[in-house]
């Protein structure tokens, strides 16, 4: 009998046709955000699920759907999924690394960059009408070139804005990771590793790419904030729930922090209001991999990971190869 599986949002008709090739399958042509328990109503008859980083797939729902075998993430990151529930229970777990990291580390720039030279301050100030002169300190901002780019997080993302920092803009590149890279890798990037106090304190642009996990919960807050440069910008592409939005505003709005660009945000899609009253910050909605190219690359990732998993086949981007050991 045809296996059946769950596309929990809407998603390109190439994959889903790919997946149509194999599977009885469920899609969300409407893109409506099922809530959990449509979700776990969904999943009760699926032996497989796209998920796209917002659904929960956790012990609870696992122990609702037995049939559930695989639950393929179309993101890089699955904060989203208790991979140990999956493994207890012999359902492999994926997600999409490599595909996304320059498409993210484009976005980490661009979005520092905007904050450091206050592009959509600029934006808004020229739309309402108030160029009107030119002014020695108008819309005044800090230089990224030859600055030091701190870096929170140095896995394949960081490695890559690192790259654009040391290479294309020399940069100066500190960070602080729990384990720290080769010396192969740090030496052609010129980066050293310093504790996260240091981190904070010598960054003109600190950007943070590290994983959402109970131990990054805040990971940047109040305490965090005073101790970087009044001059020095935040970056975050990484996930809600590690910056302190509260305290991000209030460091914002009192000028001990320049300004900050923003992809992700606790409770997204909620923005704290605070940030959204502030000038200094560049707020995008979570878009850090979107572009045509990496998107189709996710898509194309996540397809044949469920199609692997599902058929026997080795699925390219585990997170619980033991699962598949066990087969
Ligand atoms: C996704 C992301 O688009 O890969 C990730 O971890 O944050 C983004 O690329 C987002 O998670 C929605 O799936």
């Amino acid at each position: 009998m045809t296996q059946r599986i769950l596309v929990a949002r809407a998603i390109f008709p190439e994959t889903l046709a790919r997946l149509r090739a194999h599977f009885d399958v469920e899609d969300n042509p409407d893109d409506a955000v099922p809530t959990r328990e449509q979700l776990l109503a969904k999943l009760r008859d699926k032996a497989g699920v796209l998920t796209t980083g917002g659904e929960r797939i956790d012990a609870e729902l696992l122990d609702a759907c037995p049939q559930l075998r695989a639950v393929c993430n179309m993101a890089v990151g699955y904060n989203n999924i208790d991979v140990p529930a999956c493994t207890a229970r012999g359902v492999v777990a994926t997600n999409t690394p490599d595909v996304l990291t320059e498409t993210t580390a484009d976005m980490g720039f661009a979005l520092m960059m905007a904050a450091a030279r206050r592009m959509a301050e600029g934006e808004r100030y020229l739309r309402a009408g108030h160029w009107k002169k030119w002014s020695y300190d108008m819309l005044i901002g800090h230089d990224v070139h030859g600055s030091t780019l701190g870096i929170l997080g140095m896995g394949r993302i960081g490695q890559a804005i690192a790259r654009r920092g040391a290479l294309g803009f020399g940069m100066q590149v500190i960070y602080h990771n729990r384990s720290r890279l080769a010396p192969e890798l740090e030496a052609p990037l010129g980066a050293r590793w310093v504790d996260k106090a240091t981190l904070l304190r010598e960054a003109d642009h600190l950007v943070l790419v590290l994983p959402y996990s109970a131990a990054s919960h805040h990971a940047i807050g109040a305490a965090e904030l005073a101790q970087m440069k009044p001059t020095a910008t935040l970056t975050n592409i990484a996930r809600g729930g590690i910056v302190d939005d509260a305290a991000l505003a209030a460091a914002l709005r009192e000028g001990r922090i320049a300004a900050a660009g923003l992809d992700v945000f606790e409770g997204e899609p909620a923005v704290h209001p605070g940030l959204l009253e502030v000038p200094n910050v560049v707020l995008t909605p979570h878009v850090g991999s979107a572009t045509l190219a990496t998107r189709r690359a996710m898509a194309d990732l996540a397809a044949d990971n469920l199609i692997a998993a599902l058929t026997g086949g080795t699925p390219p981007t585990p997170l619980n190869p033991e699962v598949l050991a066990r087969r």
